[in-house]
């Protein structure tokens, strides 16, 4: 039976950051402007003004201190308040690409491997620039990859469907190595304005090689040990930006074609979900939450990855044991819990077992566990 494993990952992070601070000036100097252009029917009580934010409100609510962003400029200024992305041409590469290349570099070069030894691109992301080409399709071209790709979309949860996608397709024989890339550009349909969001995410590109264990080196990267998926649907983080909106011109300018969310609920409902179907997962496989070395979990709420690895574990985690990369991008959706993989792997010793574990938007949950080769 072929056996699939991770052979490498690989991350772009844009060069840019907003921390707190610079990112509440901002949208506190929007506020005043508001404020004041409708200062008449606010005082005539027909509009409510609006709050400031607050970077302390931030990290103490979300763990939060700063994110990177393909464009700072265009974000910090008030008066526009979303980034400048300017459209390329359609003979230059496209902005993801040009994130998924980098990242896809580095998986290959930690595999030890070349374009040519990889069959299959998925692009696994929150959000893709364009409708078609597949952006994936572009990925392939762009690395020289003879084979297939696709791309696919599961929020937040679209990295560890894509791997397992990846995984189905090298033990059925269908591809020897897949890249599974996640070219996250959440600034595109955040919404700076609205207080309540405006510091949830940033962006970054993650890349993962997913191989025959025997194109590997015996003890290079990580044997998937199973993966599980779960979907529940809710309305509850939603975002109604589609093809249709220019058939209904009433609803083009509304706040739901960019990121909403009820994050109390989200929070409420999705956390023991995600505690509960690590937990049987790991039965399934017949491990016990002991048996856990790290979880590498999605990185959306410092609060609620407590949370969530207390449930799994019976008691508060460490650091060391769940990993936390969100103080510093933020939540970068899909690729949040392969920033977290990527960056706290390396120190696993041969056998070590740990869970890579997104949810979102969907709902969907995605687990994922691997042992140290
Ligand atoms: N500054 C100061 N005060 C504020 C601010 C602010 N910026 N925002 C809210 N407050 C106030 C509120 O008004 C409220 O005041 P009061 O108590 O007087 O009513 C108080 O602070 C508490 O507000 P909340 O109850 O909203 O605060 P929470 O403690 O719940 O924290 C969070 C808010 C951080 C949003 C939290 O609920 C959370 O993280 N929830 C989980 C969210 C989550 O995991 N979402 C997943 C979404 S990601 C996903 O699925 C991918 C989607 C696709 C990507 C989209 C990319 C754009």
């Amino acid at each position: 039976m072929i056996k699939a494993v991770i052979s490498g990952t690989g991350l772009y992070t844009p060069p840019a950051t907003i921390d707190n601070d610079e990112l509440v000036e901002a949208f506190n100097q929007f506020v005043e402007m508001y404020n004041s252009e409708h200062a008449e029917a606010i005082g005539r009580g027909e509009m409510e003004p609006l709050q400031a934010s607050s970077s302390a409100f931030i990290e103490k609510a979300s763990g939060i201190k700063r994110r990177h962003v393909i464009d700072k400029s265009g974000i910090v200024d008030p008066k526009r308040m979303a980034p400048y992305i300017p459209e390329r041409g359609n003979d230059e590469p496209s902005v993801q690409c040009d994130m998924a290349i980098v990242a896809c570099n580095e998986a290959l070069a930690q595999a030890g491997k070349k374009a040519s030894d990889v069959d299959a691109v998925i692009v696994a992301c929150s959000n893709l620039q364009r409708a078609y080409p597949a952006v994936s399709i572009e990925v392939q071209a762009a690395l020289g990859i003879e084979g297939f790709a696709y791309d696919m979309n599961v929020a937040c949860s679209s990295a560890t469907f894509g791997l397992q996608a990846a995984v189905n397709s090298v033990e059925n024989g269908s591809a020897r190595a897949v890249l599974v890339v996640s070219p996250e550009i959440c600034s595109g349909h955040l919404n700076f304005r609205d207080r309540d969001s405006h510091f949830i995410f940033g962006d970054a590109c993650t890349a993962i090689l997913v191989e025959r264990e025997e194109d590997t080196q015996p003890g290079q990267g990580f044997e998937i040990l199973g993966t599980r998926l779960k979907t529940a649907f809710s309305n509850n983080i939603r975002n109604n930006f589609g093809f249709l909106n220019r058939a209904d011109e009433a609803g083009i300018g509304k706040p739901d074609k960019l990121f909403i969310q009820q994050g109390r609920k989200v929070f409420k409902e999705v956390s023991p979900l995600v505690a509960e179907t690590i937990q049987n997962h790991l039965q399934s496989l017949s491990l016990a939450p002991e048996n856990l070395r790290r979880m590498w979990l999605h990185q959306a709420n410092l609060n609620m990855n407590q949370l969530i690895a207390r449930r799994v574990l019976g008691r508060d985690a460490s650091e060391d044991e769940a990993p936390v990369i969100l103080d510093e991008y933020a939540n970068t959706s899909s690729a949040g819990s392969i920033i977290a993989f990527h960056k706290h792997k390396d120190d696993l010793k041969t056998g070590d077992i740990g869970v890579i574990c997104s949810f979102g938007a969907g709902y969907s949950i995605g687990s994922v566990v691997v042992r140290r080769r």
